[in-house]
């Protein structure tokens, strides 16, 4: 119901914490538009990534008229996850805007990811007559949206009046960023924007949220079951998952690892934490100490399929569901997360910044360090290992490999780690993972929990926008191909992005055959040769084709150097890749032959 306001003779306005629906001139009036920007405003959103259309193509004009950067995209799945990596990096939940139904639909697989990745966003949504959505007498993009968002996020609110709208927006902030961060939806119907009330009471209707993300100190008792196991262990190991980078307690955590000794394994996105060339990173020996650890020291990261849910083979388990005999201590702000999968021995609860720096309060100054015995035997796997890797790096063939093509973006890294990296693929993503080693902390910006394609383009814009660095991603053709379109987002913004495509002509490879003989070429190939340098020549950025090794460092470099968007189309091998990459084991396969 809109509130009917009319124009009085005097400037009367409410009286503080009074009622709103007081008499105001003309010109006091607010209206839900500048309302929800205010909200946002006050609560220190200055970005909001979006697509525009009825009903919210005014605010979209309105926020950037207000001095909020609005960075408008081709599809809204991508606007999506732009702004869910936004929340990743700067601890802020991301906006995204979208139109009804079909806007809202495509948004809501980034809100679903950005929950399950426990990142901070907001996707609002315009909607369409409640009174009609309701009858479901066929409105202008009619869907029940608040009923099929509140499933797939951690919270969905909807506001119908405009006095609420500070109570909608601060219900949001709060839930996206309070305890485990996560997606939350809200819905402003199309007649909210419209309705117009008081102005200065209007105002005081919104809310500075205080403290959203509050600090959980973790139970002393909690503290000291953990570092009663980790002290007795002969084989410790910390396991730093993207929790870890995203709590920003970077130095705490490194302190941790340094004072106690204890060899550590980063999860893809906590790459860079601590540089990945430290002397203690076991990343390069990960099958030997999974299984050979006594004591597991989990740091913001899920026992779930990336870790083999802490049990089988991986773990040192006989079967593939059996246990094996390590003891595990879980550090996590979310209560119900420890027993996910296998025994937790000493959940310690609460935000990873309280929780680290009370176990290096307990911990003090005379830790002893885990058995050399221990530390030598991961250290003379892990240079065994990467010996190898360097073989193989040094070589370079015709066509160019994954492996020759990432050797030179691991040197550009290596030259300029402040850059953002934007990972996706299947062995486009793996190989970047174990061979561009990190520098610093969230640096890496990749598939994450779900192993999504199409975050790329997304990702890029969000990175280049809110950290103002370089960004370079390494793209599979086909992830490449999920959010192509918004090379043109990225000229248009002129960002400074540098997309390197390992174009190996398909999904995983480019050589599969149709076994009929028919016309139609395999699922999984694509256009050989195809040339996804022009697409970006197409909207004024620079394209490159580079065939060799040569030629890829040469584009890189002036890349970096003149800040333009660029695109490489990197000519791979098409026989080079693996089916699914690291994780072929993931495909069904029939006995039946
Ligand atoms: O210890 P061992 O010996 O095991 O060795 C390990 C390390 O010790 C070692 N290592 C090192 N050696 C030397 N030096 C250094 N520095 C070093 N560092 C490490 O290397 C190995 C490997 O180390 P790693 O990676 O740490 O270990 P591992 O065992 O691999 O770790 C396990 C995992 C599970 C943690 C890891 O593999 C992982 O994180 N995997 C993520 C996998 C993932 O998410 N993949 C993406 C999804 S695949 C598939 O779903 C795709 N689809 C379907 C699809 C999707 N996803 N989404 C949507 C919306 N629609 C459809 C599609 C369509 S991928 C895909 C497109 C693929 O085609 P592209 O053209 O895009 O890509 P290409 O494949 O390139 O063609
Ligand atoms: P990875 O994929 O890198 O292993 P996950 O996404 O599985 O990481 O795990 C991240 C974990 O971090 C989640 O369980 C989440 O609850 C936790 N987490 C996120 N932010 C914080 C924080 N500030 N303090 C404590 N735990 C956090
Ligand atoms: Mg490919």
């Amino acid at each position: 119901m809109e509130t009917v306001t009319k124009p009085a003779a005097t400037g009367t306005s409410a009286a503080p914490g009074g009622p709103i629906a007081v008499i105001a001139p003309a010109q006091d009036q607010i209206d839900g538009f500048h309302l929800v920007i205010d909200a946002l405003k006050l609560n220190g959103i200055d970005t909001v990534f979006g697509l525009p259309g009825i009903p919210i193509t005014d605010l979209t004009r309105m926020l950037q008229a207000e001095g909020l950067r609005m960075i408008s995209f081709r599809h809204e799945q991508n606007a999506g996850y732009a702004a869910s990596i936004a929340g990743y990096l700067t601890g802020k939940p991301g906006i995204c805007l979208t139109v009804s139904a079909p806007g809202f639909l495509n948004g809501l697989t980034a809100l679903a990811n950005a929950t399950t990745n426990c990142f901070p966003m907001i996707l609002i949504s315009g909607s369409s007559e409640r009174e009609v959505v309701d009858l479901q007498q066929g409105d202008y993009e009619e869907m029940d949206q608040l009923a099929i968002a509140r499933t797939l996020c951690k919270a969905a609110f909807r506001v119908l009046h405009a006095e609420d709208i500070g109570v909608g927006v601060a219900r949001a902030i709060r839930a996206a960023l309070s305890g485990r961060p996560g997606g939350v939806y809200l819905d402003l119907p199309a007649k909210l924007f419209a309705q117009s009330i008081p102005a200065e009471a209007g105002r005081r209707t919104l809310i500075e949220v205080v403290d959203p993300a509050p600090r959980q100190i973790p139970a002393a008792d909690a503290v000291k079951r953990a570092l009663d196991l980790l002290r007795g262990a002969k084989k410790p190991l910390i396991l730093l998952g993207k929790g870890a980078a995203y709590a920003r307690a970077d130095a705490d955590i490194r302190e941790l690892i340094e004072k106690t000794g204890i060899p550590y394994l980063p999860m893809s996105m906590a790459k860079g934490l601590l540089p990945d060339i430290h002397a203690q990173s076991a990343a390069a020996a990960r099958s030997y100490v999974l299984p050979e650890a006594d004591v597991v020291l989990l740091i913001g990261a899920r026992l779930n399929w990336l870790l083999s849910h802490g049990k089988g083979k991986t773990w040192g388990g006989k079967g593939h569901k059996d246990w094996g005999s390590q003891k595990f201590i879980q550090v996590d702000i979310s209560p119900q997360e420890a027993d996910s999968n296998v025994k937790i021995d000493a959940p310690v609860v609460g935000d990873i910044g309280s929780c680290v720096s009370a176990l290096l309060a307990g911990i003090g100054a005379n830790w002893p360090k885990p058995p050399a015995e221990w530390t030598n035997a991961i250290a003379e796997r892990r240079d065994r290992n990467i010996a190898k890797m360097a073989q193989t790096l040094a070589l370079d063939p015709a066509p160019m490999n994954f492996h020759s093509a990432l050797n030179v973006v691991r040197d550009i890294v290596k030259s300029n780690p402040a850059a953002m990296l934007v990972n996706e693929g299947a062995n486009a993503l793996d190989f970047t993972r174990s061979i561009v080693d990190m520098y610093q902390p969230r640096k890496r910006i990749d598939v994450g929990t779900w192993g999504v394609m199409g975050i790329g383009m997304g990702f890029c814009v969000a990175a280049a926008v809110v950290t103002g660095e370089q960004v370079i991603a390494i793209e599979g053709d086909s992830a490449f191909g999920f959010s192509g379109m918004e090379v043109e987002t990225i000229c248009r913004y002129n960002l400074p992005v540098c997309v390197v495509v390992l174009n190996n002509n398909g999904v995983y490879r480019g050589t599969d055959v149709n076994p009929t003989g028919g016309p139609d070429v395999a699922p999984t190939v694509f256009v050989k040769g195809a040339r996804y340098d022009m697409l970006m020549q197409a909207f004024g950025g620079v394209g490159v084709n580079a065939t060799t090794t040569a030629e890829l460092r040469a584009a890189m470099e002036e890349a970096i150097r003149s800040r333009r968007p660029t695109l490489i189309n990197a000519v791979i091998d098409e026989t080079a890749g693996t089916e699914s990459g690291r994780i072929t084991s993931l495909n069904p396969s029939t006995k039946k032959k």
